[in-house]
């Protein structure tokens, strides 16, 4: 390798491990990383060795020049929104307006270190480069040296991405900690995967929409609003109230009123049934967002990105949030969760939602960890430190954290919970943390009643996803005494437990209408009677509405009678799974497949805006 080139190669390196120790926050001993950085430099300087010397390094200096840049621009995003930069989130140029304007803050006079080569290394790569010329190499010898660089770069990149997917095999799917793969492969090393895979994406949408389709999309969503009674059932039984909404992680329905070795596995989440709104026909509607999609589909009412995940492809779209609509009937709005900002993109998505703050990770006190993170319990109690100084009303959006897959956590601070046949299974330890889950949950609505805040407000839980995965639903048909798990029981199992308690607990009663995440907006609007005929939803109220139908994301859908699995041409009847004629069911089989179309043209197209205005001249 020529002189120069080795110099730059070196200071690249040595630049892009610092950026990782500053992201890092402990310094690094991590081998696939260091492995990963150093492949990926030198694929970015190999081929430097074939050029002539003038030509060579003006292109270093170049390449030099433009990883300086990446790295300060990733610095002061990461230092802004804890995250670093992305394909996405640069295409919609406007989250750097925010960075911008508050850059002189964010810039530390020893980022100036990132710089220093930039002023050094031409000269010495002068003098390297005379250096050079004194054993000057052969152009053959050049080119093996140059292929050499090449493949043991490739080599070293293809380590570092292999060890990174071990433990994470699905991260390249939907990008959720673009800080942990900074963190495993390097700088380059993610955003050379990002914009493969943003323009692998591009290919994929479709190129325009036409006006003709656009007022087709909002005469869908005005069809199903007017689907809806025009003077709506139990409107505003909780106007003024504030809004606590829970959203449980991996809580699925089939424990709600179950028992094990005699003892209720959510003993608190059955007590708040008997005073609530129960909806026992919900279904998760979430896909490779997991988490991030339950969000946005009770937030916007907008199913899934069909590839990848919401939040992290389209977070600078514009969405008529459950979040804005009720900022503009004067709620403060602030979405909690003790997890790094980053993860799922929170920092800017919720910026983009329009929660007026996020409390997050930073802001809580470590006190007790399990699993992913801080527990339930403190979660929960700090979370209300927080929401007692909120002004009322407000809007409080909860993501609870524990009950994370693969649920083996430190058992600690979970204290004991009998689960029989299944102790030291991965059953076993899923019904473990529910529990643990639901006894934190029970003592967060005990605190808020002893407050008096559970009377003023309205108190929706609802599970985020399914916990027990495909591969483990042997345990599911056991438990539920069924012979086999098949492919009727499996969908319904994918159901998550929708609970809304109304101040006093009225109205309680349970909801056998087929539903899903994305009706949860529409259904909690109605409640806090709040107008929302200008609002883009494509889910319905479920309060409301004569029948209910749950899309999912892969095209399945439910309805209140039938289960159909779209792509294998099959359905069944709902309640009694026998076998029923999928031929029958055409027309809503179109239109499943219409709602899935118009979502993603929305979220692709960045509809929304237009929408409303549609909306708005039609009411
Ligand atoms: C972490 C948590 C996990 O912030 O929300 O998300 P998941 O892995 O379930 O999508
Ligand atoms: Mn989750």
């Amino acid at each position: 390798m020529n002189a120069d080139v080795f110099l730059y190669f070196i200071f690249i390196t040595v630049k892009l491990l610092f950026f990782n120790s500053i992201i890092d926050g402990t310094g690094i001993v991590n081998i696939p990383l260091i492995a990963s950085v150093i492949g990926t430099v030198l694929l970015l300087v190999f081929w430097a060795g074939l050029l002539p010397r003038k030509a060579r390094l003006l292109l270093l200096f170049i390449l030099d020049c433009a990883v300086t840049f990446i790295i300060i621009a990733d610095l002061l995003f990461f230092r802004y929104f804890s995250d670093v930069l992305s394909m996405p989130v640069l295409a919609q140029a406007s989250v750097v307006t925010s960075v911008k304007s508050s850059i002189l803050n964010l810039l530390h006079a020893s980022d100036l270190i990132f710089a220093v080569d930039l002023l050094l290394l031409p000269f010495v790569s002068v003098k390297a480069g005379r250096l050079n010329k004194k054993r000057k190499a052969g152009f053959g010898k050049r080119i093996i040296c140059a292929l050499s660089a090449f493949i043991i770069g490739i080599g070293l990149c293809s380590y570092g991405v292999s060890e990174l997917l071990k433990t994470q095999p699905e991260i390249f799917k939907s990008f959720y900690d673009r800080v942990y793969i900074v963190q495993n492969i390097g700088l380059l090393g993610f955003h050379g995967i990002d914009a493969f895979q943003y323009v692998k994406s591009m290919d994929k949408s479709e190129l325009s929409v036409s006006e003709d389709i656009k007022k087709e999309i909002a005469e869908f969503i005005k069809e199903k609003k007017s689907e809806q009674q025009s003077s709506p059932k139990l409107f505003g039984i909780g106007k003024g109230k504030n809004l606590i909404v829970v959203q449980v992680e991996a809580l699925q329905e089939f424990v709600i009123g179950k028992s094990i070795e005699g003892q209720e596995i959510t003993p608190n989440l059955n007590k708040l049934i008997k005073s609530s709104l129960y909806f026992d026909n919900y279904y998760t509607q979430t896909a490779g967002g997991g988490t991030s999609d339950a969000e946005l589909l009770s937030n916007v009412s907008m199913h899934p990105a069909r590839d990848g995940a919401t939040y992290i492809r389209f977070p600078l779209n514009d969405y008529y949030s459950l979040a804005k609509r009720l900022s503009e009937e004067g709620y403060l709005t602030s979405a909690m969760h003790a997890y790094r900002p980053g993860f799922w993109n929170r920092s800017v998505m919720y910026r983009t939602l329009g929660f007026d703050e996020f409390i997050d990770k930073e802001d809580y006190i470590p006190e007790e960890i399990s699993g992913m993170g801080l527990t339930d319990k403190s979660f929960f109690r700090q979370s209300l430190e927080y929401m007692e100084k909120y002004k009322e009303p407000y809007y409080a959006f909860l993501i609870t954290l524990t009950s994370h897959f693969p649920y083996d956590n430190d058992k600690k601070h979970l204290g004991s919970f009998n689960v029989g046949k299944y102790k030291d299974t991965f059953f076993g330890n899923y019904l473990e943390v529910i529990h643990y889950a639901d006894e934190a949950l029970g003592s967060f609505i005990d605190e808020l009643e002893a407050r008096g805040i559970l009377d003023r407000s309205v108190l929706a839980v609802y599970g985020d996803h399914f916990g027990i995965p495909r591969d483990k639903k042997e345990y599911l048909a056991d438990f539920l005494g069924l012979k086999e798990m098949d492919d009727y029981n499996w969908v319904k199992q994918q159901r998550v437990p929708l609970i809304i308690r109304i101040p006093e607990g009225k109205y309680k009663g349970t909801k056998h209408i087929a539903g899903g995440g994305l009706d949860f907006m529409p259904t909690i609007l109605n409640i806090m009677g709040v107008d929302s005929s200008n609002m883009p939803m494509l889910g319905r109220d479920l309060l409301n509405s004569a029948e209910g139908m749950a899309v999912l994301r892969h095209g399945y859908f439910i309805t209140d009678k039938y289960i159909c699995l779209t792509s294998k041409g099959v359905a069944y009847d709902a309640e009694s799974g026998s076998i029923y004629p999928a031929e029958k069911l055409a027309k809503e089989k179109e239109l499943a497949a219409r709602q899935l179309r118009y979502s993603d043209m929305i979220t692709e197209h960045n509809l929304v805006k237009e929408l409303i205005e549609y909306l708005k001249n039609e009411t």
